[in-house]
């Protein structure tokens, strides 16, 4: 089947735009009057509601006081999480939990199921695979069937359909978010995540195509929105309902998967057990985990993770660049933050770059705070793969702090630049980080 649209969603925001405008957009909990008793326009609304966290919270930059945050969404959450966060693999940021870099050290390409970061709204669901359902309805199905009246598949249904593996990258919109504020003095609201909101894994699950095509997926459909089964979101006193993010129909049909293994074994429950999407190179948020309902629609679909998160909000951006898709550049070093690093020997110096425009071609590193870059060598079996392993040999010159910064360039020739552009909520940090260690 061909479809006229492109694969990325900024072909049509203008039409969302409008019918967002026009009260046309169906499927959000929150109405549009609400909406601007709430702030003067989506922006200003947008500027306080994300990914709204105890920890690391600045102040609200345009004046709107969100209410308190209640208790779905809150960080008291001892139990929000399922798996251990054992020290040195993962630290808990409110309801999340970010991974630490030097549990990467000597890794291979994917990231191990026990460290891999977590990002939860309000708490991971513990769900029975025999009791689960994916559920698709909408106008975009032939006889357009109802969300009352699904077309229903089980667990045992998708795992008897053609399975595909893919190694793909899941990355938080917001990484490195904390860089914005320590780095360049700029505050954004949200979870302030360093480097560790980046995982790879081994993806197994069946195509949506797949399933949409089974499901009697017509010519007509535009968008596919996928909805979450965990508790439904609450910040600034509103509720934002499930978990969900339409993907346009191209991106849907290309290279989406509905996975059931991460890494060789069953999902794990905190990364969306029994099933969850994986868009590879698009924002984590668009990787909607315990799926259930799936709106197939005829026309655009809209919800606040497409219009009030994950934009690029800020002072001269009327209508916020559209919904975000990909990724940006970024490199970290397999180093735990303030290394201790042994004087008077060589180390090799190990870290990962990716981006989410394509493979990484160039990693280069600095030791001192003059402006010298040296090329790492980077590891010949993750050539166009998801991210990029290098290594580098430094000898200290001598103890004290010295600072490490590594700086990538990818496939189109995006390199990491000294100041990442500021946006309201902090999305996209691609600037180089500044990685302290301590010579001993
Ligand atoms: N249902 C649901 N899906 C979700 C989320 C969520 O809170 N609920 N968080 C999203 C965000 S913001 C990210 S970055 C990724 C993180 O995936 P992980 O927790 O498996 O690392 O899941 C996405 N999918
Ligand atoms: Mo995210």
């Amino acid at each position: 089947m061909t479809h006229p649209l492109p694969p990325d969603e900024v072909g049509h925001d203008a039409r969302r735009a409008s019918q967002w405008l026009a009260g046309e957009a169906r499927g959000d909990a929150v109405p549009r009057e609400r909406l601007f008793q709430l702030g003067t326009a989506m922006g200003a609304l947008a500027a306080v509601a994300d990914e709204r966290d105890p920890v690391g919270v600045t102040p609200d930059p345009v004046g709107v006081d969100p209410g308190p945050t209640p208790a779905a969404s809150d960080a008291s959450g001892g139990s929000s999480i399922v798996k251990p966060l054992p020290a040195g693999r993962l630290v808990r940021l409110g309801s999340n939990a970010e991974m630490c870099w030097e549990a990467m050290a000597g890794q291979g390409q994917v990231v191990p199921n026990d460290r891999f970061f977590v990002r939860n709204h309000t708490c991971t669901p513990l769900l029975d695979a025999d009791a689960w359902r994916l559920s698709l309805f909408g106008t975009g199905l032939r006889g357009a069937p109802t969300r009352d009246h699904p077309v229903r598949f089980g667990y045992r249904d998708l795992r008897a359909m053609p399975a595909e593996e893919t190694t793909a990258l899941i990355e938080c919109a917001g990484n490195g978010r904390l860089f914005f504020a320590a780095q360049q003095g700029q505050s954004a609201p949200g979870v302030s995540w360093g480097l560790g909101a980046v995982g790879v894994a081994r993806w197994r699950g069946v195509r949506l195509a797949t399933v949409l095509r089974h499901a009697g997926l017509t010519d007509a459909a535009v968008d596919v929105m996928p909805e979450g089964l965990d508790p439904e979101y609450v910040t600034g006193g509103v509720n934002l309902g499930r978990v969900r993010r339409p993907l346009p129909i191209g991106k849907a049909l290309d290279d989406v998967l509905l996975a059931y293994e991460m890494n060789g074994a069953p999902l794990p429950a905190d990364h969306g057990f029994p099933v969850r999407v994986v868009v590879p190179g698009w924002i984590g948020i668009s990787s909607i985990k315990w799926v259930g309902p799936v709106e197939v629609s005829a026309t655009a679909l809209f919800s606040p993770w497409n219009t009030q998160f994950y934009r690029m909000f800020g002072p001269g951006r009327p209508d916020a660049g559209g919904p975000l898709t990909t990724q940006v550049v970024k490199s970290a070093f397999e180093l735990p933050w303030d290394a201790r690093i042994p004087a008077g020997v060589s180390v090799l110096l190990r870290g990962r770059s990716w981006s989410g425009n394509g493979p990484v071609r160039r990693v280069e590193i600095s030791t001192d705070d003059r402006d010298e870059w040296r090329p790492a060598d980077l590891v010949a079996d993750d050539d166009g793969g998801p991210w990029q392993r290098w290594t580098a040999l430094w000898r200290p010159p001598g103890p004290g702090r010295w600072t490490l910064r590594a700086r990538a360039t990818d496939s189109t020739g995006a390199r990491q630049p000294e100041l990442a552009e500021h946006n309201t909520l902090g999305y996209l940090f691609d600037g180089i980080v500044r990685h302290p260690v301590t010579v001993v």
